[in-house]
């Protein structure tokens, strides 16, 4: 990576002014107030039945600058805290809402609500045990559960919120300095150079609104560990950045950028931004959302001390016994815009994702094919070499749904084009494809080819599409094209324009299995500061780029994903992959990691990389398979399609001057292996799909921290090197060159299978397995069954009516359970109720099955289980069963003469196999008993 092309907190004025603020402060000691008071006699309660707003006047006691605090409470413990100036010389942008909130949060009422007339502290209590307590002098806010404040908002004064100001007007910061002769004198802070004008490399930012930045710091009071803030190469727990162990110097940035060859184990921003944070300690988990998209950077500390200041001031009494006394101190600072923050209570992770999901949207559940395996290059050269890609699968008997085309597939560049000459007859190419139920992603990038005679161009300059600049007229610059101009999807005119290019009609050469790729969406620009947009550019509305930079990433796939779907007159569920991100991306598609390297140390990175997307609300991500610059070694290649597998994108990507690298190409062992990884993909996707459908429904994502199923165990809340697929299945990815074998840490006190011996491992703690590059060490959880599907085919859609296989891996008691979701895997009908949702219950000898569905006896769930009735279960392994039965039963409703099925029982690993029950996987009127 290229350090110096990228600011540090220091090279950005906001940042550099905010942490020299959080230094007085700390330097002040008890000196230090924070200047922020709530206006006493302006506190109001807005109440009726449905909503409440606590609202009250902020002022700066130093500035005098009056400030609107506005507090709500919404359904599922969460609230909401938004301070504004009251009356800014131009409006700021609080836009942001519209795009990033998928609906008006849902307000509900508190228990009661009072002030103290005395001290003016008001305390707002949402139930029996949560509370929010705001004291007026100086301005602080905690969220308390049982009594003890878990987050508290401005506990160590860093609040700041520089209000609008001329020039003229404003007041410089001056400080007492000794000159070259030793004279005392004051002088202005340097800070102030950057108040106006900032200058970075060759970059002058006019900045012609001055300083508008807001800072505040959010404590996490008893937490040592918090989680989130994607997008970083960084660690799963995060990082101290201003002291500490094996601490970062510089603060967390989300800023979009295309950062090249990115650096690992690093707090710079890379493409993608979430401002979202989760912190978990044995007994809670609470998290906040600070909704803010232009320049952000986090600050973080952890504070071993005594109790924080908030417990001496208000002495809020006792702490809970399970926390430990470190707080999680985080300080936010933002360029622009209002203060918008979101406090969830939990009280546990998933709990706090799911409130997350509910205001930002739920993970789209997305059609079956984007599960499988995709196979991308820069580039397949022409039709033939797609073809021929296509066919070598087939001859390798290797699955994959989906082929990719990069950039090269355009006339010069130029989206919606195809190059004739090497693509001249691409709806054959796709024809042929879509025959064997595989599909095509073609990528589509937000810059435009500056040309005369270029439709979309001379339309988008007709009519105005582009990002302008402050002086006016299109702004133009460097990327792929040669010369460029970007579409300001903040334009309703031209995000519906850019929706309606996506219509067959329009994006010639494109059918119903052709999908989309968006990349350089940060947007990254050649010749621009920090390889992006500048900041002064004008947006519709006249907006200034910097206000909204983050949000330009999310608006851009929401138009692309928008045209995808409205293409037919059935609606699909649309493909849309985005490397540039903002919250709310998982309402449209997945994302990756970007430009990974083909080594040992990214693919390790992968793990916690994509462990924190789930844990930001982007359940749906992954990386470059087996790393997207340089050639990897076979093992690296291999390793890497292992770890592939468990996480949910699963996509192979090569730069344009790697060698070749099809898993075909590979020899022995390293080609069987690849395709024993890619079969295990496919043997999952039940698994998969019925946990995506989990995640739309609440949030959760499939590839989750340890911590997430084992909230109580501390060893985990840091462990990012394996992880939980769901709640039944244990992954330790080898990501180490030469490994033999591995140490995975078991937690809990129920057995665990290995996922291809059925070995059973009755451990704690950690214990070392072998791991032979033909291995991939994961392992079935006891208690929970898990749908297989085990015939080998060509791609998903091959295997639509295949039979399933339940593992049935036992727990202490003899107990599992587990669930199927099926749907058409492609259509919006399961929202009309058609699809069927199954659980599978295991106890103590007895297998039967029940429908989840939640209007199961609907024309639609009915009609779509007799659809599919004749989905069967064609085998069952029941894992750690301990004696050989005599007999295995099936029962059916319909016919009470019970019907024996044959059985194998293998000693060596106690499991039992049933061959072909023939059960229904939709229509649950039927028993197997073993005996
Ligand atoms: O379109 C070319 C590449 C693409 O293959 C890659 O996946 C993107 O992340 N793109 C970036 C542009 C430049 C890469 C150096």
């Amino acid at each position: 990576m290229k350090k110096e092309d990228f600011k540090t907190c220091s090279q950005s004025g906001f940042c550099q002014r905010n942490r020299a603020y959080a230094d007085d402060a700390v330097s002040a000691g008890s000196g230090f107030q924070s200047p922020y008071s709530i206006i006493q006699d302006s506190i109001q309660f807005n109440h009726n039945s449905k909503n409440s707003h606590v609202k009250a006047e902020i002022e700066n006691t130093d500035t005098k600058v009056i400030f609107t605090l506005d507090v709500t409470l919404l359904q599922d413990n969460t609230a909401r805290v938004r301070i504004n100036e009251k009356s800014p010389l131009k409006p700021r942008y609080d836009d942001h809402a519209k795009y990033t909130l998928h609906q008006d949060p849902i307000t509900v009422a508190p228990q009661h609500m009072e002030k103290d007339t005395k001290t003016g502290v008001v305390t707002v209590i949402l139930d029996d045990s949560r509370k929010l307590i705001i004291t007026p002098e100086p301005f602080k806010m905690a969220f308390l559960v049982n009594d003890s404040p878990i987050i508290t908002l401005n506990d160590r004064g860093f609040f700041n919120f520089e209000h609008l100001r001329t020039k003229e007007n404003h007041v410089p910061k001056m400080i007492k300095q000794t000159n070259d002769e030793g004279v005392m004198e004051e002088q202005q802070s340097e800070l102030e150079n950057t108040m106006w004008e900032e200058t970075f490399k060759s970059w002058t930012d006019p900045k012609p609104n001055g300083p508008e930045s807001i800072a505040l710091d959010i404590s996490f009071n008893g937490f040592s560990h918090v989680y989130g803030i994607p997008e970083h190469a960084s660690s799963l727990s995060l990082k101290e950045t201003r002291g500490g162990d094996n601490a970062y110097t510089e603060p967390y940035r989300l800023y979009n950028t295309d950062v090249f060859e990115y650096a690992l184990d690093s707090p710079t921003s890379l493409y993608g931004a979430v401002p979202f944070m989760t912190a978990h300690r044995k007994d809670i988990s609470a998290g906040v959302f600070w909704m803010n998209p232009s320049e952000t950077w986090i600050d973080i500390t952890k504070d071993k001390s005594e109790k924080n200041t908030i417990h001496k001031i208000l002495d809020f009494g006792k702490k809970s016994s399970d926390n430990d006394d470190t707080t999680t101190q985080t300080h936010w600072i933002s360029e622009a815009g209002v203060l918008d923050l979101f406090v969830f209570f939990g009280p546990t992770t998933k709990d706090v994702l799911r409130q997350y999901t509910t205001l930002t949207g739920a993970p789209a559940l997305p059609q079956m094919f984007a599960i499988g395996y995709h196979q991308c290059r820069w580039n397949y050269i022409n039709e033939k070499d797609v073809l021929d890609v296509d066919s070598k699968f087939d001859e390798n008997d290797i699955p994959y749904d989906v082929i990719w085309l990069d950039i090269e597939y355009t006339d010069d560049k130029k989206y919606f084009t195809w190059d004739q000459a090497k693509f001249p007859n691409p709806i054959e190419m796709e024809k042929q494809l879509d025959h064997k139920g595989r599909q095509l992603v073609v990528i589509v990038d937000p810059h435009i080819k500056r040309a005369h005679n270029y439709r979309i161009c001379d339309e988008a300059i007709k009519d105005k599409h582009f990002v302008q600049q402050p002086s006016g007229g299109d702004y133009e610059a460097w990327c792929w094209p040669g010369q460029s101009s970007w579409v300001d999807f903040f334009n309703p005119k031209a995000r519906n324009w850019w929706k309606s290019e996506f219509t067959f009609e329009k994006f010639a050469g494109t059918r119903e299995n052709v999908h989309l790729w968006n990349d350089m969406n940060e947007p990254a620009i050649f010749n621009g500061p920090e390889i992006t947009m500048q900041k002064e550019m004008i947006h519709h509305d006249n907006w200034e780029h910097r206000v909204l930079h983050n949000l330009y990433s999310l608006l851009s796939h929401g138009a692309t994903t928008d045209g995808i779907r409205e293409r037919t007159a059935i609606q699909k569920r649309p493909f849309v992959l985005a490397r540039g991100f903002y919250s709310g991306v998982q309402r449209y598609g997945p994302v990756w990691t970007g430009d990974n390297m083909a080594n040992w140390e990214a693919l390790t990175f992968t793990n916690p990389m994509v462990l924190t997307n789930g844990m930001g609300g982007v359940p749906f991500s992954g990386a470059d398979i087996p790393g997207f610059f340089n050639n990897p070694t076979p093992e690296l290649l291999v390793r890497w399609y292992q770890t592939g597998v468990f996480q949910p994108f699963f996509r192979a990507h090569a730069h344009i001057d790697t060698k070749r690298r099809e898993p075909y190409l590979l020899d022995e062992p390293h080609k069987s292996l690849t395709r024993a990884a890619i079969r295990e993909r496919y043997a999952l996707l039940p698994y998969w799909y019925s946990l995506f459908y989990d995640t739309y429904k609440n949030g959760t994502p499939m590839m989750r921290p340890m911590f997430m199923e084992f909230p109580q165990d501390e060893n985990l809340f840091a462990m990012e090197d394996q992880f939980m697929l769901g709640e039944a299945i244990l992954v330790k990815p080898i990501t180490k060159e030469d490994a033999t074998s591995t140490e995975i840490y078991f937690s809990g006190d129920q057995p665990w299978y290995d996922m291809k011996t059925y070995e059973r491992t009755l451990h704690t703690g950690l214990k070392t397995v072998e791991a032979p590059l033909e291995k991939i060490p994961a392992y079935y959880r006891g208690g929970f069954i898990v749908p297989r599907r085990e015939r080998i085919r060509r791609s998903s859609a091959a295997m639509k009516l295949d039979p399933f296989t339940l593992i049935i891996a036992l727990d202490r008691k003899s107990m599992a359970q587990g669930t199927l979701y099926i749907d058409d895997g492609e259509t919006y009908d399961f929202q009309q109720g058609s699809y069927a949702h199954t659980g599978f219950y295991y106890n103590r000898g007895t297998l039967n099955c029940a429908p989840l569905h939640n209007d199961v006896a609907s024309p639609a769930a009915t009609s779509f289980a007799e659809s599919m009735k004749l989905l069967r279960v064609e085998r069952i392994h029941v894992l750690g069963l301990k004696k050989k039965p005599s007999h295995v039963r099936l029962i059916s409703n319909n016919d009470d003469q019970p019907q024996n099925l044959p059985f194998e029982y293998d000693d060596s690993n106690s499991s039992l196999m049933i061959r072909d029950p023939a059960s229904s996987v939709t229509e649950c009127g039927w028993t197997i008993t073993i005996e």
